[in-house]
């Protein structure tokens, strides 16, 4: 592929509710453009844009993919989005590094949630767009109402440019609103525009024409006038009105019969800005400068996207702001402050590359196996460190334990994770500490589950996953005094340890305490920190379920010892010993641990939502409106959650969002104890048998 100057690049990325036809739709422009020879479909796993393994088994695109076409003398970089919300991450990546955005939407279907998702990240990046209808073939298909639906989401400034001629199995073409032309068949042929339409098209072409004119005070005036506008002047009118988001272009077509892709190319390259008409920032000596992309400045690179390619190892994916980046030379990570070395640069298509010499300003393009680099970091040259404002990735809100299968995979899945980790952002590892669990979180169950098998297909690591377990507590509610005494007589040299012990208990969240009050050498000095080792292991397992004791004050006041027979560990075995039955007697509960949490939720699903949390023994604290949606706020059981984010998805239709934060450990209820004891006892029975 040649090279392109900044004006002739559009960057733009594909974004829908899922399902709409999106891939299917950067498959046919690929066809279109000739930059591939054949039109693959979704449904064989046969497209460009949906290679991955994974993408193919499930039908549905999981990565953003660069799709580079080529459209009269521009360079068109298609990133093709996911569009299940799980994948949202892709998409915030996708966006970060685009000028312009197409939004299909499905003519059966209409404005779905995801459309509505896709919508408020454009509005939020202010990302002028186009709107494409896409499966005016199928049944149920409906152009008018689907845009009577759109300009009742998001306004009048949306208006058809193209209208369908036909519909469902009686879809043949579409109908140039502006140059008054009219298209049929694929490939696309020139033909009349249908009688019976033509008051349609007449009224249509009113309201583009006034949108176009509207813009631009020169062409108003004419307008209003009563002049006929040329298709020049409308042309730059309707350019003018797009790149500064007043007007939003509406097409239609079908991308399973590579209609009207033609004239979406078309509109690409004539309404959507060019890298220079959208300014970045960019941090350099610690000031901060918005300025206009340019091939002549010093370089500036974003890292919007790392992938652990099968072939070439790790793959890093560059968009150049300004300036330009060579094969083979050497760049500044100022995020890191380290030198990085470029290897040979690659233009993307999918799974396919083409070795470049460089990219320029404007230009997206990648390298293999970098070092030190990460998604987020800026590359720039040495003597003119630059940072530009990297992808802000939503924050994971769905986690699940990850279970090794064998001991093989136990070694390997810490590399593995990390791997997963630096391709997506929106996941997390940790390890709970006291439940011992490796916790993978996400945005939702999918994502998840993707990435165990990508584990399983990429790393050889096989693992399950399983609902993280709660980290419940146990603790006293009253003071007790125990004594334990080790006392054995095996042969020649016995054993013997004497420990008298009081417990008392502490207030929430003061962890535990030892205290010696052994007086008159009861127990020698020698043999306390055994007893304090031996107690401090036994709070690791509580009486009631074996969960940690925690809030407890521990004080050794009394005992006794055996010249010949006592030992440290006989100590230690008595101080546990005494533990254990102290716990016993102050009549100990278990704590389980309380969240904060908030749930962002259209008006209409309040009620539900606070119903769903009162039966999650949520304390419902309050209620704020903000931006036309609803913020509750209420404090819950972890134990209650840990599948939340499936649930409010489900009660919402994905319209609700949520954030949760630990708060505090409470005692739980006498019928959630039971239940924990009862699981714990089953546990130990399954264990044994
Ligand atoms: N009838 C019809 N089906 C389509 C069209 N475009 C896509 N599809 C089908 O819709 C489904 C989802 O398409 P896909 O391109 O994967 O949608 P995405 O999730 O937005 O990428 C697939 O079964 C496609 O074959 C179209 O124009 N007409
Ligand atoms: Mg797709």
């Amino acid at each position: 592929m040649k090279q392109y100057g900044i004006d002739s690049i559009r960057n733009l990325c594909l974004l829908s509710h899922a399902g709409a036809g999106k891939t299917s739709l950067a498959e046919a422009i690929l066809f279109t453009a000739k930059a591939t020879s054949r039109l693959g479909k979704v449904d064989d796993g046969g497209t460009t844009s949906d290679y991955d393994p994974d993408e193919v088994k499930r039908q549905i695109s999981l990565n953003l993919t660069m799709l580079p076409a080529e459209w009269q003398e521009t360079k068109i970089n298609l990133i093709d989005t996911p569009g299940y919300a799980d994948f949202v991450g892709e998409v915030r990546a996708a966006l970060r590094v685009s000028e312009g955005a197409v939004i299909t939407i499905c003519a059966a279907s209409g404005v779905e949630v995801g459309t509505e998702q896709v919508w408020a990240y454009c509005q939020e990046a202010s990302l002028p767009r186009l709107i494409f209808i896409n499966k005016m073939d199928r049944e149920n298909a409906d152009f008018y109402r689907t845009v009577g639906e759109i300009q009742a989401r998001f306004g009048p400034r949306c208006v058809p440019l193209y209208l369908p001629i036909g519909a469902q199995s009686d879809f043949q073409g579409i109908v140039d609103l502006l140059a008054m032309k009219a298209y049929t068949g694929s490939p696309a042929k020139e033909a009349e525009i249908p009688a019976a339409m033509q008051d349609k098209v007449n009224s249509f072409r009113e309201k583009l024409v006034e949108a176009a004119a509207e813009v631009d005070d020169a062409l108003i005036e004419k307008y209003l006038g009563g002049e006929e506008l040329s298709l020049e002047e409308l042309s730059r009118g309707l350019r003018q009105g797009t790149v500064s988001g007043r007007v939003i272009p509406i097409l239609a077509g079908s991308a399973l019969q590579n209609v009207g892709v033609i004239s979406l190319l078309d509109a690409i390259r004539s309404y959507l800005p060019s890298p220079q008409e959208r300014e970045v920032v960019i941090v350099s000596d610690s000031t901060e400068q918005k300025v206009t992309p340019s091939e002549t400045a010093p370089l500036a690179a974003l890292v919007f996207k790392t992938s652990a390619d099968p072939y070439v190892g790790k793959l890093t994916y560059l968009r150049v702001y300004n300036g330009a980046i060579d094969s083979n030379s050497q760049v500044w990570n100022a995020n890191r402050n380290e030198a990085e070395r470029i290897g040979q640069l690659l233009l993307v298509r999918g799974k396919t590359q083409e070795p470049v010499s460089q990219l320029k300003a404007g230009d997206i393009g990648a390298v293999a196996k970098l070092g030190v680099t990460g998604t987020g970091d800026t590359l720039s040259g040495r003597d003119k460190p630059q940072k530009i404002a990297p992808v802000v990735f939503p924050e994971p809100i769905f986690s699940q334990a990850v279970h090794p299968k064998t001991k093989a995979d136990v070694d390997k899945l810490g590399t593995a994770l990390s791997r997963l980790v630096e391709e997506d952002l929106t996941l997390r590892v940790r390890k709970e500490p006291d439940t011992g669990e490796t916790i993978l979180s996400g945005i939702g169950e999918t994502q998840l589950e993707v990435a165990a098998e990508r584990m399983l297909r990429k790393f050889g690591v096989k693992v399950e996953l399983d609902t993280p377990s709660v980290p419940y507590k146990e603790t006293i509610t009253a003071s007790a005094k125990a004594e334990y005494k080790h006392k054995k007589q095996t042969g020649g040299h016995g054993q013997y340890g004497h420990v008298c012990l009081a417990v008392e208990p502490l207030e929430r969240g003061s962890g535990h305490e030892f205290v010696d009050k052994i007086v008159g050498g009861a127990i020698p000095k020698n043999y306390i920190p055994a007893v304090e080792k031996g107690v401090n292991e036994a709070i690791h397992e509580g009486v009631l379920a074996g969960y940690p004791v925690v809030d407890i004050k521990m004080i050794a006041y009394d005992g006794s010892f055996h010249p010949v027979d006592s030992s440290d560990i006989c100590f230690k075995i008595a101080g546990a010993g005494a533990l254990k039955r102290g716990l016993a007697e102050a009549q100990p509960i278990i704590l389980e641990p309380i969240m904060n949490i908030k749930v962002t939720v259209p008006d209409e699903f309040t009620g539900d939502i606070i119903g769903d949390l009162n039966t999650k023994r949520a304390h419902v604290l309050g209620m704020n409106p903000q931006d036309g949606a609803n913020v509750i706020e209420a404090m819950v059981p972890q134990a209650e959650i840990m599948r939340y984010a499936i649930d409010l998805k489900s009660l919402t239709q994905g319209r609700a969002s949520y954030k949760v934060s630990f708060s505090h450990y409470e005692e739980a209820p006498p019928n959630v104890t039971q239940k924990i004891i009862a699981e714990k006892q089953a546990q130990k029975q399954a264990e044994k048998a």
